[in-house]
């Protein structure tokens, strides 16, 4: 039976570190020398069995792989055998490759995750070069001379680098380059040597600062693959280009036909606690007056309007204040907007709580969501401040912000520091590119502006102000956006018909091809074509103007020509007291469906102990809701009939709406000492809305569940697995705990639980571009505050190789598989055939600690 390994009360790396080895950190970090000594030798002794013939896929004669190892130089071993083709040095710490010219057959040359500043002029003599890798390194620039002398070049990952332009030679390669990855780097322009290519198949320009792609590119090239979000694009605009190469070739194939026009759109986000006055500010700036908001009228969910001055048009998203909303916020909160963060200074206490609850929660939401927002903060009710406190208030606001901002430039630092002092670094490159990418983002505050709103003349001021930052092109680079006239043509259409059909008012769902109808009615738009509609639906649900789900199956006819209707929707099971609203439906109402008394009894008894609502359950909840709120109409198309699901369940399921119950079960049973215990750490903290869809996401794989605000306990095959969120302030992480295994055999679905559930939260990971994940296993040694920090987790490499892990504080040894994803060796001997899950949130193969999950909505296709 597997024991914990007990303590050795004077191992020589107990003693050493006692007496201050010298090998220790300055965070009290200890080092293992056997492993390190093991390291150094490995590749002088071993490289020669890592030397594999005719095999790997791309079938090279001679293959070395000496990916890990710490190299600083390549082994003169390696240099001497100029039969090799394949040669593989990804992270290791070479800045420096003399002599691979000598290694004139190679073809395939990977550099990935070095230390290189200065290209490598060498590889100019490696002219059978087919398949080059030099992403994740340091370079600035690439020489003339090198890309002409490797004409068989196929394949070039140049990304993670600091690049800003391309040497004109590279347009050599144009009858060879298939592949080629420039993201993350520094490119203002496409460099014209790529327009050359015209074998070019994908090309990844994910994180430059592009602003305009030449016609030429999607005219002559035969892509099939073009990635090119995070750049400030204005032609095409970011959501056109978010639809992908079809939309793009569209829309260049819509401006060659007529002349562009500039649009001058600013998506606007007004957020905030309730009550602040953000339902004022947007009324009073659209009607050019005062408006006066009662308390009755506070605002559900989000509302959206259109506000037109100078050119510039404002899409006002109008955003309910109250918690119970919070958990959609991040479904609407989108990038490339500017941001009104009201703040009310009547409420406004000069305090730390008060910050955190008034300002700071927006701040770090956002800089979880959308990192490179501008936020104007706006301070309200001053007509009951004196001059001094306004002054004071803002003051203080001000630069409590400005420390948030600094607080999270020094974590950021703090965390590459660590990763880069990491005697292991090459086992954590991934981990650090995020972080520099991280770096790059910067959230924009603006001045805070106070205002009365009960007075036109600071609102006019208000307008001003916002006027003057939005034509500013430093702080809004791609506010203008250029579009075919077509597009703006059937916008205007589409309003037209929102505004002049009465029946439509009601819900402002329309069916695809009715849509389709009743636009080609339209001047202008009589040879409308159903496949640029759908190009320009697309665009204009990315601008946020009209709402169609077209990857939803249930609703890709459907569109949601005024968005508010699905706001009113959620509401009614996105609440509080939702127990009540259960227990409440009406009886005649359950007449009507079919249920029974004691049927509600059961739906409140399921949601209060499994968070789980039946179907039935839903449909007379929602009914309930509906009828009451008058708008029985609505009922049926969205709940849909008894033995078929309507919109709503679609909706629900796309959204990963999880209800939340009231009580956890005991089924846990407490906390043990032995458990399996990792923490997933967030810096700057757990985001509204996160830990609940990591549960429906889960949930998805693992049926069994009880779900509570902060914690759930799922089952696999009979095994607890205990989620559990802890958000304190610079302390906040996602715990997973699980019962040691009684047998070796069991790590292996404790720790395929365990990666599933992680692998789940890194693929939620891309939706919050300025959150930073750590995993971390706590030491095993009771009162022993060590932590183990897991490597990169990618798909090839198992997280490590090592048996034993020493504790650097404790000086303790453990077995691996207690602490990291790794699987007793015995396994090999019979091992167990890898399952497979297919789910409603995607794939997930299990059975070899490498847990894959993949999405299943991929937009870009
Ligand atoms: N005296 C004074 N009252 C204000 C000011 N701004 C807003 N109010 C009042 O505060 C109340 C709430 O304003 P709303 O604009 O509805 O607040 P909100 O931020 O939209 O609130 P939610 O919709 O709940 O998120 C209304 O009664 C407004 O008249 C101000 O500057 N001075
Ligand atoms: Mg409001
Ligand atoms: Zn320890």
């Amino acid at each position: 039976m597997l024991q914990d390994t007990p303590p050795h009360s004077a191992t020589e790396r107990g003693r050493a570190f006692l007496q201050g080895d010298p090998f220790s950190h300055r965070d009290g970090r200890g080092l293992d020398c056997s492993s390190r000594a093991k390291c150094q030798q490995v590749p002088l002794n071993l490289w020669n069995s890592w030397t594999k013939k005719n095999q790997g896929q791309e079938d090279y004669r001679n293959e070395v792989t000496l990916s890990r190892l710490r190299l600083r130089v390549v082994p003169p071993e390696v240099l001497q055998n100029n039969g090799i083709e394949s040669l593989n040095l990804d992270r290791n710490k070479l800045k420096q490759l003399p002599g691979i010219a000598k290694l004139c057959n190679l073809r395939k040359l990977v550099l990935s995750k070095n230390d290189i500043i200065d290209f490598p002029e060498e590889i100019r003599s490696l002219v059978h070069l087919e398949k080059l890798e030099l992403n994740q390194n340091q370079i600035r620039v690439i020489p003339e001379g090198v890309f002409s002398c490797l004409p068989k070049l196929r394949h070039l990952r140049l990304n993670n680098n600091r690049l800003d332009r391309l040497p004109k030679d590279l347009a050599v390669c144009c009858s060879s380059l298939q592949y080629l990855n420039l993201s993350n780097n520094l490119f203002l322009a496409i460099p014209l040597a790529v327009l050359e290519l015209k074998c070019l198949q994908e090309l990844y320009l994910y994180n430059n600062k592009l602003r305009q792609l030449p016609m030429k590119m999607f005219k002559e090239l035969p892509l099939k693959m073009f990635k090119v979000s995070g750049n400030p694009l204005r032609e095409p605009p970011y959501e056109v280009c978010a639809g992908g190469l079809r939309q793009i070739t569209s829309y260049f194939d819509q401006l060659q036909n007529s002349r562009a026009e500039e649009d001058r759109r600013v998506k606007t986000m007004f957020l905030g606690m309730s009550l602040a006055g953000k339902s004022t500010i947007c009324k009073s700036l659209k009607q050019r007056q005062i408006v006066q908001m009662s308390e009755e009228e506070r605002t559900v969910g989000i509302e959206i309007s259109e506000f037109q001055i100078q050119g510039f048009t404002f899409l006002f998203w109008d955003f309910a204040g109250q918690l119970e909303y919070y958990m959609t916020h991040h479904m609407f909160i989108t990038p490339q907007a500017l941001v009104i963060l009201v703040i009310n200074f009547q409420q406004y206490q000069r305090s730390d709580d008060s910050f955190k609850e008034l300002v700071g929660f927006w701040i770090n939401n956002l800089f979880m969501r959308v990192p490179n927002s501008v936020v104007l903060p706006v301070g309200t009710h001053i007509d009951v401040c004196c001059e001094q406190e306004v002054k004071e208030k803002k003051e203080d606001i001000m630069s409590k912000i400005q420390d948030m901002l600094d607080e999270r430039k020094s974590t950021l630092a703090h965390l590459i520091a660590n990763l880069e002092d990491n005697e292991e670094s090459e086992f954590f490159v991934d981990q650090w590119n995020r972080l520099k990418e991280m770096e790059q983002c910067t959230l924009t505050v603006l001045d805070l502006v106070p205002v009365n709103c009960m007075d036109y003349e600071d609102i006019r001021t208000l307008e001003g102000t916002i006027l003057k930052h939005v034509k500013n092109e430093a702080v809004f680079p791609n506010v203008i956006q250029v579009l075919p006239p077509i597009y703006k043509q059937v916008e205007a259409a589409i309003v037209n018909i929102v505004q002049k059909n009465e029946e439509l008012a009601e819900h402002g769902m329309m069916d695809l091809s009715l849509l389709h109808r009743e636009l080609s009615c339209q001047f202008h738009l009589t040879h409308l074509d159903v496949e640029l509609l759908r190009d320009i639906l697309r665009y204009l649900h990315r601008i946020g103007l009209i709402v169609w789900y077209e990857e939803v199956k249930q609703l890709e006819s459907t569109v949601f020509l005024c968005p508010d209707i699905l706001i009113t929707i959620f509401k009614t099971l996105v609440r509080y007291g939702l127990t009540q609203q259960l227990e409440s439906i009406a009886v005649d109402i359950l007449i009507a469906e079919h249920a029974t008394i004691r049927d509600r009894a059961n739906w409140v008894w399921a949601f209060k102990s499994k968070a789980m609502l039946c179907q039935k359950a839903m449909r007379a909840l929602l009914k309930h809701q509906l009828y009451l709120d008058g708008m029985r109409d609505v009922f049926e198309e969205m709940v849909g009939s008894r033995s078929q699901k309507g919109k709503l369940f679609s909706l629900l399921e796309h959204f990963e709406i999880c209800l939340e119950s009231e009580e956890v079960s005991k089924m846990w049973g407490g906390d043990h000492k032995e458990d399996l215990h990792i923490r997933v750490y967030f810096s700057p903290e757990i985001p509204e809305g996160f830990f609940k869809r990591l549960m429906v996401k889960a949930c998805s794989f693992f049926s069994t569940h009880w779900v509570a605000k902060a914690i759930c306990l799922l089952i696999c095959s009979g095994k607890p697995l205990l989620i559990k969120a802890n958000n304190q302030k610079g302390y906040s992480y996602i715990e997973l705990r699980c019962r040691k295994p009684a047998e070796r055999a069991g790590f292996q679905l404790v720790w395929d639980f365990v990666m599933t559930i992680i692998s789940i939260s890194n693929k939620l990971l891309e939706e919050w571009p300025g959150l930073h994940l750590c995993v971390k296993t706590p030491c095993r040694t009771a009162g022993c505050p060590a932590e183990f920090v897991w490597p990169d987790v990618d798909d090839k490499s198992t997280v490590t190789k090592e048996e034993i892990k020493t504790c650097g504080t404790c000086a303790f040894r453990f077995e691996t598989e207690l602490l990291l994803p790794k699987v007793p060796s015995e396994r090999s001997l019979a091992q167990a055939p890898a399952q497979y899950y297919v789910t409603s949130y995607g794939n997930a193969t299990f059975g070899s600690s490498t847990v894959h999950v993949e999405s299943q909505n991929i937009l870009d296709k």
